[in-house]
């Protein structure tokens, strides 16, 4: 009698534990795939507001126009001419800093060191910086799951985004450029990244004077400035532009996030 009541309470409680868990996961799963298409244009505006003198309802309705209603596989970089022209922003000559693998080490850097501005750091790039997003044909959504990948199609939405801001990026370099590369990897720079196809090719003599390499490893033991990817730089590098490298830890760069506006390198 008493075996068959506890055997009893085990089920009660198992099923209860059971249908638990379900709710628990239920909401879960609720909460973090709900749709809430306001959500990326909150954060777009609010990310906005952080720079000053722009009209952020303005550039927000110029951002979606270029994917809104569309195939996310079908967005071209000029899509975004008019949210290009629309953030347009000052460029800061001899400040400007380029990255390539290097995202995380180059953020944590010019935040520690407003003097470097990076395309993130700009509203250009800040509004979106890691965000994902995309519409779909007959819809006036924007949508940030189920969107194609950086691979899946070469005209996706983001990819274009990113294509055409580096543009816009590179073609405001002026004076003294750095760019940050990774000292990890066996081949710190490629000519098909965003950095070797996009922006290299658009620093132009006389309006661009130099071009800093700051090869960031976390010892010294990776790839250095005599790096055979590195001369690829130089043979890409225009004319009248000259070119310098500097290998540097990651703790080395700590030192330069307080001195001022100045040369670390
Ligand atoms: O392909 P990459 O690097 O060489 O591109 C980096 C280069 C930088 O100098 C930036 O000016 O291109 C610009 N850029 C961004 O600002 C940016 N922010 C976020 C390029 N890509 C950017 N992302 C995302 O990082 C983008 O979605 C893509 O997936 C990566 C590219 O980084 P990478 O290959 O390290």
């Amino acid at each position: 009698m008493a075996r068959s009541l506890d055997r009893k309470r085990c089920i009660i409680v198992t099923v209860v534990t059971v249908v638990l868990l379900i709710i628990v996961l239920g909401l879960v799963l609720g909460l973090t795939l709900r749709r809430d298409p306001e959500q990326f244009e909150t954060t777009f505006i609010d990310r906005c507001e952080t720079f000053e003198g722009y009209d952020c309802k303005k550039l927000w309705t110029t951002f979606e126009q270029a994917y809104v209603g569309r195939d996310p596989c079908k967005v071209t970089p000029e899509d975004y001419d008019p949210f290009i022209a629309a953030a347009s922003f000052k460029p800061a000559c001899d400040r400007m800093m380029f990255w390539s693998k290097t995202k995380d080490v180059v953020h944590a850097f010019t935040e520690k060191n407003p003097c470097f501005v990076t395309l993130e750091d700009t509203v250009l790039g800040g509004v979106v910086d890691g965000l994902t997003w995309c519409g779909k044909e007959g819809s006036s959504e924007t949508f940030t799951i189920g969107c194609p990948g950086w691979t899946d199609c070469e005209n996706n939405t983001v990819r274009s985004f990113w294509n055409r801001a580096s543009v816009a990026f590179a073609d405001a370099a002026c004076g003294d450029v750095t760019a940050m590369l990774n000292g990890a990897l066996d081949t710190p720079f490629s000519s098909a990244s965003i950095f070797g196809s996009i922006e290299l090719p658009r620093f132009t003599s006389p309006k661009v004077k130099r071009l800093h390499i700051l090869l960031v490893s976390q010892t010294n033991s990776g790839a250095n400035c005599t790096n055979a990817s590195l001369q690829e730089i130089q043979k890409t590098l225009s004319a009248g532009i000259t070119y310098s490298c500097k290998d540097m830890t990651e703790a080395q760069l700590q030192q330069c996030s307080h001195k001022p506006c100045g040369n670390c390198w």
